[in-house]
C-alpha cells in the first residue's frame, strides 16, 4: 500500500489574509514583558476603570488637553483623576489616541458604554468581578496564555510577600528586575545592608560576591525567566562605574549560573519632567555599541533586547544579524503605536525573518491586554500576509501549517528557546 505524503497545499494569495487572521488569533501569546502581578502579590496588581483611565499614558495627554496643574491633580482622589480624564480626553474630546481608543476597546469587550458621560456603569461591572475568574476572562479575551512579570526584589511592598513565600501561579512568570541596584545604587545599597548583605558605598571590597549572593538568593526565591533593567539613552558598554562593575563581575555571571537572559531596555530620559512622575520619562537615541561589546565579550549570555528610540531600530536588526546571543523583543512605550509597529515589525520581518519576538504589552493595568493584543493582531496580518504574498509572487507558495509555524515561533517558541522558560 503506497502511503501519499503529500506536501501541505500552498495557499493562494487571496486565501492568505483570512489564514493569517485565523492563526493569529488561535495562537495564544506569551506576553513577555508587562507590570501585572499575579493573584498572590494581592493588591499590587492594577486593575478595572479607574485604573485604566490614570495610567500615565493617559496623564500625559491629560495635561494637554486641561488647564490643572499637576499639583492640583496629584491632589484629587484616584476616582476623580479618572472622571476627570474621562469628561477631558473621552467627552469634550474624541479619543482618537491610542491611549484613549484602548480604553473603548476594553469598554466595548464588556459590552460597556462607549460614550457615557460618566462611569457610573463601568464602574458598577468592574466592583462585581472577583479577582481571580476575571484574570482568566481577561486573558481568554486577549489571546494570551500568560504574562511576564516585572518584580523588584527591592520594592518594600514586594519584596516582602515574595519572603513570605507568595503562591506561584503558571499564568504569571517572574522576572528579577534590577533597575535599583544598577541604575540607583547610591539610594539603595543600604536597603541591601539592612538585608544582611555586606556591601557598601562604592561597591567595593566584598560588595560584588554580595550581589552575586542576593541574586541567587531572588534566583531560589523566584525562579525567574530573566533578569532585566531599564537603561538611559546615555548608556555605555564598558562602562567605569557602579553600574558597569555589577553588570561585568555580578549580574552577567548569576545569569549564566542561573541559564537566564539579561533583559535590556535601552533608551530612557528619566524624569525630564518629574512634575507629572510615571508620564514624566522622555527617550533618547542610545549609542549601541555598548550592545556590540556585550554580546562580543559574553557569548554565553543571552540578551533580550528593546530599545525605546525609533532612530536605534535598524542599527538592532543589523547587530541582531551578527549576534545570535541577542533577541530584539517588543515596540516598546512610545513606539508602541500601530504606524510605528508597523515600521519596525517589516524591517525586523525583512531582516531577521522570524526570528525576532514582535511585541510585548508593557501592561501596568490588568484589562489593557486585551486591547494591547488586539492592536498588534491587527497591525501583524496586513504585515505578515503581505511577507507571504510576496513570497508566492517570487515562486514559493506557503501552507496554513507554515503560517502555524512562523506565528508560534513569533509569540512562543522564540521567547521559550531564548528564555529556557519552564513549560
Ligand atoms: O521600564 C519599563 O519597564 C517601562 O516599561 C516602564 O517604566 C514605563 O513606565 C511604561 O509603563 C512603559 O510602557
Ligand atoms: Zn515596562
Amino acid at each position: 500500500m503506497v502511503t501519499s505524503t503529500a506536501l501541505p497545499t500552498s495557499l493562494s494569495p487571496a486565501e492568505l489574509p483570512a489564514v493569517v487572521e485565523e492563526e493569529l488569533g488561535a495562537t495564544p501569546f506569551i506576553d513577555i514583558h508587562t507590570h501585572l502581578f499575579m493573584p498572590s502579590l494581592g493588591n499590587l496588581g492594577l486593575w478595572g476603570i479607574d485604573e485604566l483611565l490614570t495610567y500615565h499614558y493617559l496623564e500625559a495627554e491629560l495635561f494637554r488637553s486641561n488647564e490643572i496643574t499637576p499639583a492640583e491633580y496629584w491632589q484629587l482622589s484616584k476616582r476623580a483623576q479618572a472622571d476627570l480624564i474621562w469628561r477631558t480626553l473621552f467627552v469634550e474630546n474624541a479619543p482618537v489616541s491610542e491611549s484613549t481608543r484602548g480604553v473603548v476597546a476594553v469598554l466595548h469587550a464588556f459590552g460597556l458604554p462607549t460614550d457615557a458621560s460618566d462611569l457610573g456603569k463601568a464602574r458598577e461591572f468592574f466592583q462585581a468581578q472577583s479577582p481571580e475568574a476575571h484574570i482568566r476572562n481577561v486573558f481568554k479575551l486577549a489571546g494570551i496564555s500568560e504574562v511576564v512579570m516585572t518584580n523588584d526584589p527591592l520594592d518594600p511592598l514586594e519584596a516582602p510577600l515574595w519572603k513570605k513565600g507568595a503562591a506561584p501561579d503558571r499564568q504569571f512568570q517572574p522576572v528579577l528586575r534590577l533597575d535599583r541596584i544598577l541604575n540607583r545604587w547610591a539610594e539603595h545599597w543600604q536597603a541591601l545592608v539592612a538585608e544582611g548583605y555586606s556591601v557598601n558605598a562604592d561597591a567595593t571590597g566584598k560588595s560584588v560576591d554580595e550581589i552575586r549572593r542576593f541574586l541567587a538568593d531572588w534566583c531560589g526565591r523566584m525562579a525567574p525567566v530573566y533578569m532585566a533593567c531599564s537603561l538611559p539613552d546615555t548608556f555605555q558598554f564598558p562602562e567605569s562605574s557602579i553600574r558597569g562593575r555589577l553588570i561585568a563581575e555580578a549580574v552577567l555571571p548569576a545569569c549564566r549560573e542561573f541559564g537566564v537572559p539579561l533583559s535590556l531596555m535601552i533608551g530612557v530620559r528619566y524624569q525630564v519632567n518629574p512634575a507629572i512622575r510615571l508620564a514624566g520619562d522622555a527617550v533618547g537615541r542610545a549609542d549601541l555599541r555598548a550592545l556590540e561589546h556585550l554580546a562580543v565579550t559574553y557569548p554565553d549570555n543571552r540578551f533580550l533586547v528593546s530599545l525605546l528610540s525609533r532612530e536605534n531600530q535598524h542599527e538592532l536588526c543589523v547587530y541582531s544579524r551578527k549576534f545570535r546571543n541577542l533577541m530584539p523583543f517588543g515596540c516598546w512605550w512610545f513606539l508602541n503605536n500601530p504606524s510605528i509597529v508597523e515600521e519596525i515589525t517589516r524591517e525586523r520581518l525583512e531582516m531577521l525573518g522570524a526570528s525576532f519576538i514582535p511585541q510585548h504589552s508593557d501592561a501596568r493595568v490588568l484589562e489593557q491586554v486585551i486591547y494591547k493584543w488586539r492592536n498588534t493582531r491587527r497591525t501583524l496580518a496586513p504585515i505578515l500576509t503581505r511577507a507571504y504574498q510576496t513570497l508566492t509572487e517570487d515562486g514559493r507558495g506557503v501552507s496554513r501549517a507554515e503560517v502555524r509555524r512562523d506565528v508560534h515561533r513569533l509569540f512562543r517558541t522564540n521567547f521559550e528557546q531564548f528564555a529556557g522558560a519552564r513549560h
